[in-house]
């Protein structure tokens, strides 16, 4: 059934590729993003859509984001605005508080007040810290390290508990670790497959953290969409949270090698001392998401990787074959 959908963090590497998925699928889309860290060029194919409308504003101001809402009446809120990166979160707690808290206040006000139906919320594994389990399933102990891991919890549980209390459907995603295209590379601290690609593209040598031998289950953005995406629309969903995660884990070494014999070329990696606090290795575990969404992701690492590479500017100009 075609539904009339808000995406918050629109312009955002995430919400773009939810968006240009709505879209696909015949929904009707209103975008917002305040472009603090989204990029309006990630939004060029939605912007041809007749059915895609985009207002800039900041989430975290009540009265905006309320107005809007009012306006609109969708039928389902995905909030993906935050502060995406951890490091921030530390240094500047309170900014992590305004954008990966408050903002959730509003997006549940705006939820109660304009009897939206459903809301689905960005999470993280961060939620779970260092895993004592792995796979890591939503049941694990949740004892988060950073600003960052605290305001996505304290986010889940508002929601879940507004959801009850009104009437509507709250739906947590917690993502692993997403790669992709639209991934900003520019922070030492972005996703590792980014700044890979950007060392790719250069012709440069990374930094490997630590011996390389740490794991990560990472997931593709397609797939990521996807989840928000049926967590959004499909029918008589209840509340809930789920991991959104491959079930399956690779070693940042071994990352680096597919991505090098995608490019057709070889480069040794610089090897560092491991970042201070990195987990060793994450895993979750993707049985409830089968089990209450229905989801099961679909793009395995090597073939993301490759398909990445395929996009690159790199690969034209790969010199040395492996
Ligand atoms: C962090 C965040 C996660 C998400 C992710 C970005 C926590 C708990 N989680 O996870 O929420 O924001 O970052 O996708 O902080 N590495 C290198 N060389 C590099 C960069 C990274 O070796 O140039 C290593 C890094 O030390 C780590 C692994 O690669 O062992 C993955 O790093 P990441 O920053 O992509 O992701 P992660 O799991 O630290």
């Amino acid at each position: 059934m075609r539904q009339n959908i808000l995406v918050t963090g629109a312009a955002g590497f995430i919400g773009s590729h939810t968006v240009d998925q709505l879209l696909a699928t015949g929904h009707t889309v209103w975008g917002v993003d305040n472009f603090r860290t989204g990029k309006r060029e990630n939004l060029s194919g939605a912007f041809s859509n007749t059915a895609f409308s985009f207002e800039e504003l900041d989430v975290a101001e009540d009265q905006a984001l309320s107005d809007f809402v009012e306006r609109i009446r969708p039928a389902a809120i995905i909030h993906l605005a935050a502060l995406v990166s951890v490091p921030e979160s530390i240094r500047n707690p309170a900014l992590n508080q305004r954008l990966n808290f408050d903002a959730t206040r509003v997006i549940a006000d705006a939820c109660r007040r304009y009897q939206v139906q459903r809301v689905v919320f960005a999470s993280s594994a961060a939620v779970y810290g260092n895993p004592v389990e792995t796979p890591t399933t939503e049941n694990a102990a949740k004892t988060p390290l950073s600003p960052y891991g605290e305001a996505k919890l304290a986010s889940e549980d508002l929601l879940l508990a507004e959801a009850r209390q009104h009437g509507y459907v709250a739906r947590c995603n917690r993502y692993f670790n997403v790669y992709g295209p639209r991934q900003d590379p520019k922070s030492p601290y972005s996703g590792v497959i980014s700044i890979f690609m950007d060392h790719l593209s250069r012709g440069t040598a990374p930094t490997i953290f630590g011996d390389g031998k740490q794991t990560r289950d990472f997931i593709s953005v397609h797939d990521v969409a996807r989840a928000n995406v049926i967590a959004a629309t499909a029918e008589s969903l209840p509340s809930g949270v789920v991991n959104i995660c491959t079930g399956a884990s690779v070693t940042i070494n071994d990352v680096w090698y597919i991505l090098c014999r995608a490019e057709g070329t070889l480069y040794s990696p610089n090897y560092a001392p491991a970042r201070e606090g990195d987990i060793r290795h994450s895993c979750g575990s993707s049985q409830q998401a089968r089990r209450e969404i229905d989801f099961v992701a679909r793009v395995p690492i090597s073939e993301g990787l490759t398909a990445l590479s395929k996009r690159s500017p790199a690969s034209p100009a790969n010199t040395s074959v492996l």
